[in-house]
Formats: C-alpha cells, structure tokens, sequence
C-alpha cells in the first residue's frame, strides 16, 4: 500500500540511475502467512500472501513517475517438519517480470532476503531505450529465490501490475483523442490462473508433489484463486488480463456460450502485456507460463441472465508439456462463469485496429550470437549442459549493443517457456519460419516447444548487471533451468 514515508529512507547508492529518477510516490508490500478459502464449500487453506493477499495487491504505476516498493518479508521463520511434502522457503526475492529494472531491483534469483528483514525495488518507470513504442501495459511480480520458485509462487506469492501510458491511459473517456480508450476501471479486469491440488487431512493444505520434476498439474484449476467462481458483467466490452501462474500447466482459453460447437470471437490486444502491432481476432488464445494475453471481449450481444463459461481446451497430463491436441468447448474444463446482468453506463470504450508499431533491430546493431540449448541430462534441467550455479555467468554482452540469440529445444518429450529479463525480445523465426502474428510484437516468455529452435534479436540498453535467462515452468526453473547473462558497460 502506499505510504508517506520510509523509515529507514531508501539508499540511493544501492540503485543505478535514482538520482535521475528519484521516486515519486512510496509503497510498502508486506508478506505474510495467513489463510485462504478456494471455495466457500472448503476450508481455509494456509497460503503465503503480499499485503496477505492471495492474489496480491494490484500495483498500478504510470510512466514517468518512478516508484519505489519496499517488500517485508514477515514470513514465519523456516521450522524442521517431519512432512517429506513440506514446502516453502520463507527467502524471498521479488521479481516484477518484464519490468525494465536494475539489477538489483529486479529479484535476481540470488538476492532473497529472509523473514525479518526487508528489501527495495526501485522502479525507474521510463521507458526502455525512451521509445514510447517500448511501453509495457500487463506486468506481475513474483517471488523469484533459486530453487524455490515454484514451491513460493504455488504458496501464493503472486500478484499482477498494470503500467499506464498517455496512449493506454486506463480511462475509457480519455479526452485524448490518440488515447487507445480500451475498457478501463471496473471493465479492466487481472485474472491469474493456477491449478492447485490439495490434502485431504482437516487441513486441507495446498498439496505440491516436490519430487516430481517434470512439472506438476494440479488438480483443481483456479481463477484469481477461486475454484469455480462466476463473475456478474455487463452487456458491454470487458478487457481481460489473463495471466497463466504455472506451475507448469499451458492453456488454451475461450469464452463458450454452453451450446455451439465452438467458442465465441475474442478480440487479443497484447501478448506478454505488449500491446500489438494490431488487434487480432481470435476462437481461442494460448498461454504458457508466465505469458500475459491481454483480449476484449464483448458481451453486448447477450442478454441478461445469459451464462458463458471460460474454458481450457489445451490438453495435458503431464508437467513436462501439453499435448498439442486442443479439445472441444464441450468436453474441456470450465475455470468460471461469465452471468449478464444489467448495464450500468454508456460504454465508451474502444478497441482500435491497430496498437504500437514495432522498434525494429537492424542488422547493423547486432554486434555477437550466441546460443542456448535447453535439456535434461538424467533427470536435470540444464542450459547449455548446466545446471544453476550461482556463480557461473553463461554469457556478458555490452551495454549499447544488439545481439542475435538461437533458443534450441533438443528433445520432442518437453516444452520450456523460456522468459528472459530487463530487455524483450522480438522472435525472427521459429523453426526457420516467420512466427504466427500473435509472436511478431515483443516478447519476455517464448514457448520452446519439442525440438523447437529459436531465432530472435535483443538489445542491451539502459543498465549493467547480472539478469537471468531460464525456463519459467517453474518446475523445471528449480531443477535447475536458470542461467545468468551479464550486461557489462563498454570500455569507452
Ligand atoms: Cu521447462
């Protein structure tokens, strides 16, 4: 929540580029234990919360204010059990995925901080390489600590953050005529969707099968941490942010109004919280973990007491990937209930043809390649052949330049979202072809599927440091596909 002031006050040398970005507006998150019900048939369930939220509070930030979060990590201190299934490691680094941040704000895997104590992100809130086509709208934050990644993250510490620009303002009656007006407020909704099982003691705890390395499905899948929930809209334009959690869980979603044979038309906006080149129109949406996809849908068309029902038509059974197979509407699980009620208000809102045009990387810039290779060697996930270490640096590139990187999935058994920090990245093919246009914006998670291989293109702007590069089925991020590339300034 925001706040006055800090005490102690933040420390300007411990943040690259504060003095010219000094922050604007003060935030402390704290995070604690507490309980959650699921459903209101269960019971409550000990989860792990920011500001003791399940879902965490929605951080709402515009560019050109910077902001600074101070995060508490008021988690019980880690107590031996005599449950081989504990799980939870009260260490936390809080990482605001996509963001572009410093080193040190950024919840490199490395700089967790244990119950007691607290840390600062700094949020320069400018935009990457001060290009207004590089402003990102749907972000989320997460605990990010090596190894414990999935065990944290399943425990609860998620939550979603929406940046505001001039152009996507998050008010539907801008008075700015080149505002994009899409639905704002009440009509601009974050969901985070996370499959959980559960015990089946009096506790009812969160059950994560920590032996299980391919990945984990959980039994129940939740929306915003509801099993089953419904949701009252008006008949009018709603955008959603739809956000995939993990573990390790992909999805296919549309909106399906219990009788066709197929799902209604989506409108998507942005991938990875990139507004678009162009609005696309959509059956269904993929998303794997960690991607963002923005969509609006209109329900304007339907009448009050109709029902629709947001469905998952990918297929899976496994945490190693989904099947490729997408199911018909009918026979795929339905996550929540969309009930028509009556409109409120005019809707202003609007859904233009076309978003951000984008900042294309010249050849002339691309100074190196390099390539990584994401496999498993008897039962470990590697890059390049490694295996997380926390001092091996896998790759340095220099401040001010472009460089050309080849992602390669080696096997057909599993598929690896792969997400990389501080500076997105723009796909030039997949399989030797130009990827499908929901792929042409920019990009921080790219599904590497089976024996997928990867050319894409990046720059190096606006800091130095160490950031990583790893598989964000978190699962496999733990055990342990994570890798670190350092920016390093160049010598005059
Ligand atoms: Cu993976």
């Amino acid at each position: 929540m925001p706040v006055e002031s800090l005490d102690p006050m933040p420390v300007p040398e411990n943040h690259q580029r504060y003095d010219e970005f000094p922050p604007q507006r003060l935030y402390e998150i704290d995070m604690f234990e507490t309980t959650h019900q699921f459903h209101p048939d269960l019971p409550p369930s000990t989860v792990w919360g920011f500001d003791g939220l399940p879902m965490g509070p929605l951080i709402k930030a515009n560019y050109g204010e910077p902001i600074l979060v101070r995060f508490l990590n008021n988690l019980p201190p880690e107590a031996p059990s005599e449950d081989p299934y504990a799980f939870g490691k009260p260490e936390i680094t809080v990482h605001l995925h996509n963001a572009h941040t410093a080193t040190e704000s950024d919840g490199n895997p490395v700089n967790f901080f244990p119950p007691g104590f607290s840390y600062d992100n700094h949020y320069t809130m400018f935009l990457a390489g001060e290009d207004a086509r590089e402003a990102l709208n749907t972000l989320w934050y997460h605990d990010h600590r090596f190894d414990f990644t999935a065990q944290n993250t399943y425990k609860g510490l998620t939550g979603m953050a929406f940046f505001y620009d001039e152009l996507d303002s998050g008010d539907e009656n801008d008075p700015n005529p080149d505002a994009f007006h899409l639905p704002s407020g009440d009509y601009d909704v974050p969901m985070q969707f996370a499959d959980k099982s559960f015990t089946d003691d009096v506790d009812h705890s969160l059950f994560l099968d920590i032996f299980q390395t391919d990945g984990f499905l959980g039994e129940y899948d939740t929306v915003n941490m509801a099993i089953q929930p419904f949701f009252e809209v008006e008949p009018r334009k709603y955008r959603f942010r739809w956000l995939n959690v993990g573990p390790s869980r992909a999805y296919e979603l549309g909106i399906w109004n219990g009788k066709k044979k197929k799902t209604e038309k989506l409108l998507m906006i942005a991938n990875d919280g990139n507004l678009l080149p162009k609005t696309l129109k959509r059956k269904s949406v993929h998303i794997t973990v960690a991607e963002r996809v923005d969509v609006v849908f209109d329900f304007s068309k339907y009448d009050v007491g109709d029902e629709l029902f947001l469905v998952n038509m990918a297929d899976q059974f496994s945490g190693k990937k989904a099947t490729g197979t997408t199911l018909k509407p009918a026979e795929s699980p339905q996550l929540m209930k969309f009930i028509v009620k009556e409109l409120s208000g005019p809707d202003n809102s609007k859904v233009p043809k076309k978003f951000r045009t984008i900042p294309k990387i010249k050849e002339s810039e691309i100074v190196a390649e390099k390539t990584f290779v994401f496999d498993n060697d008897n039962g470990i996930w590697t890059i390049n052949g490694l295996p997380f270490d926390v001092n091996t640096v896998l790759h340095t590139v220099t401040q001010g330049t472009a460089e050309r990187w080849f992602l390669e999935n080696t096997s057909t058994d599993w598929e690896h979202p792969v997400h990389i920090h501080v500076e997105e990245h723009q796909i030039i093919k997949r399989n030797g072809k130009k990827p499908a246009s929901h792929e042409r914006g920019r990009k921080d998670v790219t599904l590497l599927g089976p024996g997928d291989s990867l050319e894409i293109v990046l720059r190096f702007r606006d800091f130095v440091g160490r950031y990583p590069i790893h598989c964000h089925n978190t699962v496999h991020e733990d055990h342990a596909m994570l890798g670190t590339w350092e920016i390093v300034a160049p010598e005059n």
